[in-house]
């Protein structure tokens, strides 16, 4: 046998050893696919939906190109490329319910293609994973689509369980895997660290899909911390993420400030009598049984600084190393405007939020978010908009969550729509009202207390 031959037959053996090698969806020879998967990677993560839209564009032409041909397998990954731009563009800046899902949508018809010209890209099977994700944060609920998430998902795995996009899905999906079924926090973690580990090698080879990949794998490192309340590994895997991408803007914009030191403010003591009471809602209705279950949702308004105070009393007592509540708010009363609500209650409109998400240190400080914006400010990611550091909270002897603030700063008249919502420092888990929303009316009290409980709340109600 002639020394060729060896090497060939060697190279032949080595690439069925290495079956990432076999299915990147990126192969590293192909030219013409560099440029636009780099300008991809690069728009995708500053979030520029135009800039995404063009990428796709130049990555579309590539379809009927000479070269391209019938070569299913470059084909296959081109598909696999627009269903990329597709997903990133449902995320991207300037946040709009509708195009979300409609370029969700796109990724899965992309990614069907995509795998009817190869059955064995495996980091398809994670992207459909993905897109389906993206459909239910949108409040997309379909039994099929969950179905078709977990097939996909544990096909990507039976195929490539060392591609690092698997690798990434595998450890979103172990994370939120209870323990008693060999799932976890610190399980999810290591799998992701295993794409790290694989990405940040291709990345230092100048590979663009595996640079914009590495970023979004610190992204999402940084988001199991959060949800442990490491809020300080959290802020560390930030900055790795924008290490490896200085422009990644929903680091910069949302995750980062997420870890930034907030003060809680000075909560008033208020009499159980002088809480007026604007909403009830079931217990063991949230999501996850380990996070808050809201029961009631109250307000008061203090006098003279006319301060608003909401409370938020739970089925248990709020983990005060954890803790989120929101408020969306719809000022002008009016439903047709506004940005939808993501977190339960999906059909309410608000044009103002005040957000409360932290974690205690140890020390005793807290880290997170806390302050107001608009919908326009949400829509960029920027929960903050409209100032931070006016938003006071507590958790009260009885285990109840406190927040407060200046209603003029927010923009509040005497009449508006709300939602209370609670869960953790990163996620919300309960929501009242359930459909419809509160009503609350500064005009016919609270502000005493006296005897007025009875004009206030509407919950659910129409004017
Ligand atoms: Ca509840
Ligand atoms: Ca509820």
């Amino acid at each position: 046998m002639r020394p060729m031959t060896i090497l060939g037959i060697l190279c032949a053996i080595l690439a069925t050893l290495s079956p990432a090698a076999a299915a990147d969806p990126f192969p590293p020879d192909d030219e013409a696919l560099r440029l636009p998967v780099a300008m991809l990677m690069d728009v995708g993560l500053r979030g520029d939906f135009e800039g995404i839209a063009l990428a796709r564009t130049r990555l579309s032409t590539l379809l009927a190109a000479p070269e391209t041909g019938s070569d299913r397998s470059r084909l296959a990954r081109i598909h696999y490329f627009l269903a990329l731009a597709d997903w990133l563009a449902s995320q991207a800046r300037g946040y709009e319910r509708n195009r979300s899902i409609a370029m969700a949508r796109q990724a899965l018809t992309e990614l069907d293609r995509t795998i009817e010209l190869d059955p064995e890209l495996a980091a398809a099977y994670a992207l459909i994973n993905r897109s389906i994700y993206m459909l239910g944060i949108n409040g997309v609920r379909d039994p099929d689509l969950r179905t078709r998430a977990l097939e996909s998902y544990r096909k990507a795995v039976e195929l490539d369980p060392t591609d690092p996009v698997v690798l990434l899905v595998d450890g979103a999906m172990t994370t939120f895997t209870p323990p008693e079924a060999g799932g976890g926090w610190e399980q999810g973690i290591a799998l992701v660290d295993r794409a790290i580990l694989r990405l940040a090698r291709d990345a230092d080879s100048g590979d663009p899909y595996a640079r914009g990949w590495l970023a979004m794998a610190y992204a999402w490192r940084g988001m199991a911390y959060l949800n442990t309340g490491d809020v300080t590994a959290a802020r560390h895997t930030f900055e790795m993420a924008l290490d490896a991408r200085p422009d990644y803007w929903t680091v910069q914009v949302s995750l980062l400030p997420m870890t930034e030191r907030v003060e809680p403010g000075a909560v008033p003591d208020v009499a159980p009598e002088r809480w007026t009471l604007l909403a009830e809602d079931p217990a063991g209705d949230g999501r996850r049984p380990d996070l808050p279950d809201l029961e009631r949702l109250s307000w008061f308004r203090e006098e003279p600084s006319g301060r608003l105070w909401f409370r938020f009393e739970l089925a248990r007592p709020a983990d005060p190393k954890r803790f989120g509540v929101n408020l969306p708010f719809d000022v002008d009363d009016d439903q047709s405007t506004g940005m939808a609500w993501w977190g339960g209650n999906t059909e309410f409109t608000f044009d103002r939020l005040v957000t409360v998400w932290v974690a205690r240190e140890s020390d005793g400080s807290y880290r997170g978010t806390a302050g107001m914006a608009d919908a326009e400010g949400v829509a960029e990611g920027r929960m903050l908009n409209l100032g931070q550091g006016n938003v006071a909270f507590a958790i009260d002897p009885d285990g109840a969550i406190v927040v407060g603030f200046q209603p003029d700063e927010l923009g509040l008249g005497q009449r508006s729509r709300l939602l209370g919502v609670v869960g953790s420092n990163v996620d919300w888990n309960d929501v009242v009202e359930d459909e419809g929303s509160c009503v609350l009316d500064l005009s016919a009290g609270g502000a005493g207390g006296d005897g007025q409980r009875e004009a206030i709340g509407e919950p659910g109600g129409t004017p």
